[in-house]
């Protein structure tokens, strides 16, 4: 640490604008070698966190570029350090012409995430707050980057704080029985497990609900299948709202799967359309059959469509075998058509209760309900109250499993306290649970783990 760091922080190619962000001790000083301002101050003069304006000028003293500069001194800056940033014209060559004017002015190229890393590493960020700014990049839905922003103001590390509190207080209850028997006494056992359960059900809620907070994250897979010619590609275009699919009165029409990426009360859904499962003689026509049963085996969720208008048939009982321990939704298609020979109430029967849907994709109705229904399958209850929402948080892999470890610490300690087992052995339990805990927050995570987090992100961030 200690040097001074540039990057372009926008994104490459042409734009309105593009950003150079320096961050080091000597950053006003570096960019102030190559800059020359309208009003003939220095960087050095300017006040804190103020926009101006000037030239980037190259040795030869020739103007590269019209730019504003702001200056946001220590600790009140992205990175905690002293911070420059010159905002450029968009164009590519000016852009990097400038950079490379920084550092020949004296700052080094910056690490991928290595300004988020500085940030951290100053204590502007804690761990989560920062891989929260990997997530925000990354974020495909206004859900996920609503949940990813949370983050970044800390509710997850707020959450955390507070089981680690909790754990600490039953440590120091436990620490003490063991370091002075005498004077203390046996530990209040009763008060110790209901303590650890509020922990447990703290950490279970927070796994739960990182678990669902993941979906708006990764998306599902959900795969449209039945018989040809029950309105599987009708189906596909009204939900994805354009021509993704070919539809005829053929059956058969559709031999590839057809995929696209929709999103479904911001839930990314990855939608695919399959050929209609039958026994064919058509040598490509089965082959996409083929295609449809591994696309079903890798499915999340199967939408199961059939006609209203044929009822259902053997072909049907032969789909529903095959998706049986799928989770899934009968889709009763074309009920627009007056003479129709299939109830809801049929179909629950058949199937042993499975949930239904009707709906006409040709006049693209019960389509909301369907969006609904899926909503449900997808994260399960919609109706979530508020302290289920609030640990609606959103978690990578790295978090998660953490979560998991310092539960199953948890749950150890509980059965040590059911079981009378030595307070020791109990210590060693729920001090496991801290420290995953503090590999969360970045209190105690080892240097190479970070290392790996960092070199997630991209450069100039
Ligand atoms: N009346 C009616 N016809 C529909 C409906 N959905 C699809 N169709 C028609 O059914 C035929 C087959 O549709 P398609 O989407 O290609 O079925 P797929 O083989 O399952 O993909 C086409 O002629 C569609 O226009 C619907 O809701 N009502
Ligand atoms: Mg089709």
């Amino acid at each position: 640490m200690g040097d001074c760091i540039a990057a372009i922080s926008t994104p490459p190619g042409e734009g309105g604008i593009a950003v150079i962000r320096v961050s080091g001790e000597s950053a006003p000083e570096i960019v102030d070698k190559i800059f020359l301002s309208r009003s003939g101050k220095k960087i050095r003069e300017f006040r804190s966190h103020s926009l101006n304006l000037g030239y980037i000028r190259d040795e030869n003293g020739t103007l590269v570029d019209e730019v504003l500069v702001s200056r946001m001194d220590a600790p009140r800056s992205y990175t905690g350090e002293n911070v420059v940033e010159i905002n450029c014209h968009g164009g590519a060559v000016a852009t990097r012409k400038c950079l490379e004017l920084v550092i020949n002015a004296g700052a080094r190229l910056a690490e991928p995430g290595e300004f988020t890393k500085r940030a951290f590493l100053n204590g502007r960020l804690d761990m989560v707050q920062a891989e929260a700014v990997i997530e925000i990049i990354r974020a495909r839905s206004e859900k996920a980057l609503a949940l990813s922003t949370r983050n970044l103001t800390g509710v997850l590390s707020r959450t955390l704080q507070q089981v680690e509190d909790e754990l600490i207080f039953v440590n120091s209850r436990l620490e003490g029985s063991i370091d002075f028997p005498e004077e203390v006494g046996e530990p209040n056992w009763q008060e110790i497990e209901e303590r650890l359960q509020v922990i447990e059900d703290r950490l279970q809620k927070l796994a739960a609900g990182s678990k669902r907070a993941r979906v708006y994250r990764d998306g599902v897979r959900v795969v449209i299948a039945g018989k040809p010619n029950v309105g599987k590609s009708s189906l596909l275009n009204v939900l994805a709202q354009k021509e993704k699919a070919i539809v005829t009165e053929l059956p058969g029409t559709t031999r590839d799967l057809i995929e696209d990426l929709i999103y479904i009360r911001g839930i990314p859904v990855w939608v695919t359309d399959t050929a209609g499962i039958r026994e064919t003689q058509d040598v490509i026509e089965s082959i996409g059959v083929e295609k449809t049963r591994a696309a079903l085996a890798e499915a999340d969720i199967v939408v199961f469509v059939v006609d209203a208008s044929t009822g259902i048939q053997d072909e049907d009982l032969e789909i529903m075998k095959q998706i049986e321990d799928k989770r899934r939704l009968v889709v009763i298609n074309k009920t627009d058509i007056q003479d129709r020979c299939l109830s809801a109430e049929e179909v629950r029967n058949m199937f042993s209760g499975v949930q239904t849907v009707e709906i006409s994709a040709l006049e693209e109705t019960g389509i909301e309900e369907l969006e609904s229904a899926l909503e449900e399958l997808i994260i399960g209850k919609t109706d979530l109250g508020e302290a289920e929402r609030e640990m609606e948080i959103m978690t990578n892999l790295r978090q998660e499993r953490a979560i998991e470890a310092a539960l199953e610490h948890v749950r150890d300690a509980i059965a040590g306290v059911k079981n009378r087992q030595p307070i020791d052995g109990i210590a060693v339990d729920t001090w496991g649970a801290v420290s995953w805990i503090e590999e969360i927050t970045g209190k105690a995570i080892r240097t190479d783990v970070m290392e790996r987090i960092f070199a997630d992100f991209c450069i100039g961030k």
